[in-house]
């Protein structure tokens, strides 16, 4: 298949399969907008056909961008669309196991309740460390009344938590909080660009590259003890994993998944990213930080 036809196929099936490509599209992108992104999309490739996207000046990507441009990224707000998020409390102290609550306020102002399930969970937090670092994935409990709750591990410093979900009434949308945590914060040294991490014996490798308002295809590959078992990778949660990516500069939040194991990843802006990758082998999931620096894109 040709590249084209291959991403506009990629971006439907998500769209119907995952229903998450209103949240790739809101993540970041730079089309994020009133319409569905499998549309703009599907619409962008199709009227390409480049594959190279080397031909930026063309005015029916100009344009369709401008009209989007102010659209914002997906974490940077606690409120979107009359959805609400409200951490039980942004205060918190340092801990391997610490209680952290919040509620998903809806347009009438009461908690919502009732979610549709989206890589078979309702709701999927994110918390990180501003400094990029303690990055955890999780999956809190939602009581009765509309509470979530899941333990945290935190260590002193200003946090970002992301609620990435979908009310069954309305969008998808991830929501993002501050938590400070008190203590003695030294924030870690901003990382060079790594595509290789490892984790308990594990190294995986990102092929590709990242370009600011393009597509482009991210590849892990993992070796353990120096064998290659990337081809053992098991389903998680629907996917053969899955890469949050977050703009270092404010931590915008753009969360992709694979078709097959490959990443479609659109960046709106040149600028470094953090790379989170999860992925399971032998019932174990970890993750793989990768920091890598999207060129100029449009600007090539
Ligand atoms: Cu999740």
């Amino acid at each position: 298949m040709s590249t084209p036809v291959r991403l506009a196929t990629f971006v439907v099936a998500i769209a119907a399969v995952f229903g998450v490509a209103a949240v790739v599209g809101r993540a970041l992108g730079p089309e994020a907008a009133d319409e569905p992104v499998a549309h703009d999309m599907a619409m962008d490739e199709g009227a390409h056909g480049d594959s190279e996207h080397s031909e930026h000046s063309e005015h029916s990507e100009h344009s369709e961008h401008s009209e989007h441009a102010a659209a914002t990224p997906a974490g940077l707000t606690a409120t979107q669309d009359g959805y609400t998020l409200s951490l039980g409390a942004d205060r918190a102290r340092p801990g391997s196991a610490v209680p952290l609550s919040f509620t998903i306020a809806g347009p009438d102002g009461a908690p919502v309740t009732d979610y549709d399930v989206q890589h078979e969970k309702r709701l999927h937090l994110i918390v990180v460390r501003r400094d990029a670092t303690g990055f955890q994935h999780v999956h809190p409990t939602l009581a009765a009344d509309g509470m979530w709750s899941a333990p945290v591990d935190l260590t002193p410093g200003a946090w970002r938590v992301y609620a990435d979900f979908k009310p069954a009434a309305g969008e998808a949308m991830t929501l993002g909080a501050d938590l400070l945590v008190a203590g003695d914060f030294r924030p870690a040294a901003p990382r060079a660009d790594t595509r290789s991490a490892t984790v308990d014996g594990y190294t995986v490798t990102l092929d590709g590259d990242l370009a600011a308002g393009d597509d482009t295809v991210l590849t892990p590959r993992v070796t353990l003890d120096g064998r290659d078992v990337t081809g053992e990778l098991e389903p998680y949660l629907g996917a053969l994993g899955h890469l949050v990516a977050l703009r270092r500069s404010d931590l915008a939040y753009l969360h992709v998944h694979p078709e097959g194991l490959d990443f479609h990843t659109s960046v709106p802006t040149a600028g470094t990213y953090e790379l989170y990758l999860d992925f399971q082998h032998r019932g174990v999931v970890r993750t793989a930080h990768f920091t890598m620096t999207a060129g100029g894109g449009h600007a090539h």
